[in-house]
């Protein structure tokens, strides 16, 4: 692909950005450019959608862990892994609430709540939509990722006003059944439909450095970003290796490689949310901030992801001042009570 063809995609996606198609070539000859030309455009593009101080600070808490019957070869939560972890039940909804009130006290704007399932059951949703009532309630942006859904549990995740559901392609649907062998790639995409329909914002993204080639890593870009409309949000995790899941020992990539990724996101969704997400606490500061320059506006903020740790949260904020990002606001919250059908006495977000 010539750098002119590079440009006129890029400028039919930001006008038309669900009519765009990219091929897998399209975006592995993205990754080949030189490094500052790779992020000068993503830059470029970010620019254009974002301001490009800002990023979203959102926190994630694993609301039921481990014991999870999926192989997914990289995750701790597995079964089939002995990585040592003690399964838990679904937690209550109210230490879920007083975790929400911390974040939001730390400056989280994005709450995400998981859980370890292949698919949650029908009475697991009751507690989890009061959940995400109580979170909204309190000016937060809501995230909850619960495995596989049906179509009425997506259209109960919405009507209690869920914001983004998150389910991830993790990678390409070629090196797809070397990672996960218990659930297709047709089936996530199949959830992501019935996500899509009723009106929740899509979550999907991935994760590298799991083995895969540039190719492959291409491919679950070209995956998202051809995707009619494309995801409004995409986590992109760095492999966290954990002891005793099969992909310890992993060779690490390339930091600029994870970095290009970034870039290469941005410029294929331009209006999404990018998230750099899984693996920063082994990032370095100075490769963080690539990241953002890379056109990144949103990282997991508080010192543990789902069961692996991340970055202290009184660090991340020293980084983002000496960067001069800074964190998104959060919504003001009115003291009247909304429309809640379980007359929660909720405030009324604007
Ligand atoms: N069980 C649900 C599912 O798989 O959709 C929700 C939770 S699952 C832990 C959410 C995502 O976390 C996975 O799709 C994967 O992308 C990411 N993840 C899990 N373990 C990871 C690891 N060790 N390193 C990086 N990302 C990981
Ligand atoms: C996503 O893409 N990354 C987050 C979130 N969605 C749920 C999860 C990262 C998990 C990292 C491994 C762990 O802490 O267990
Ligand atoms: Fe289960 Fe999700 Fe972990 Fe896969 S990624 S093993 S589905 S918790």
């Amino acid at each position: 692909m010539t750098q002119a063809h590079i440009a006129q995609t890029q400028s039919t996606q930001a006008q038309t950005p669900t009519q765009a198609r990219w091929r897998v070539a399209d975006v592995v000859a993205l990754y080949e450019l030189p490094f500052n030309d790779l992020l000068y455009r993503a830059q470029t593009v970010h620019r254009e959608h974002f301001d490009p101080n800002t990023v979203q600070l959102s926190t994630l808490l694993s609301i039921k862990t481990g014991g999870c019957e999926e192989d997914c070869a990289y995750c701790p939560q597995s079964v089939h892994h002995d990585t040592g972890l003690k399964a838990d039940k679904l937690m209550e909804v109210d230490a879920v609430l007083k975790a929400a009130e911390i974040a939001k006290s730390n400056g989280a704007t994005r709450f995400c709540m998981g859980a370890a399932w292949r698919n949650p059951k029908d009475r697991h949703l009751e507690p989890i939509k009061d959940m995400i009532r109580g979170v909204k309630a309190m000016g937060l942006e809501t995230c909850v990722t619960l495995g596989m859904l049906e179509a009425h549990q997506a259209e109960g995740l919405r009507e209690a006003g869920l914001d983004y559901y998150n389910h991830n392609l993790d990678t390409s649907p070629e090196f797809y059944g070397q990672i996960i062998s218990t659930r297709t790639y047709q089936d996530r995409l199949d959830t992501l439909e019935r996500v899509r329909d009723v009106g929740i914002n899509v979550c999907c993204g991935g994760i590298v450095g799991m083995g895969e080639s540039r190719r492959e890593r291409a491919g679950l870009i070209t995956q998202l970003a051809n995707m009619d409309p494309y995801p409004e949000s995409v986590p992109i995790n760095n492999l966290v290796q954990v002891e005793g899941t099969p992909l310890t020992g992993t060779a690490p990539l390339d930091p600029f490689e994870f970095v290009r990724t970034i870039a290469v996101a941005r410029i294929t969704m331009p209006g999404a949310m990018v998230r750099l997400s899984a693996g920063r606490e082994q990032m370095d500061e100075a490769l963080q901030a690539l990241c953002f320059a890379a056109g990144a506006n949103s990282i997991f903020y508080g010192d543990q992801l789902l069961t692996t740790s991340n970055p202290q949260a009184e660090a991340d904020r020293k980084l983002l001042e000496r960067l001069g990002i800074r964190a998104e606001a959060s919504q003001k919250v009115e003291e009247e009570p909304h429309a809640c059908d379980t007359k929660c006495g909720h405030a009324q977000i604007n």
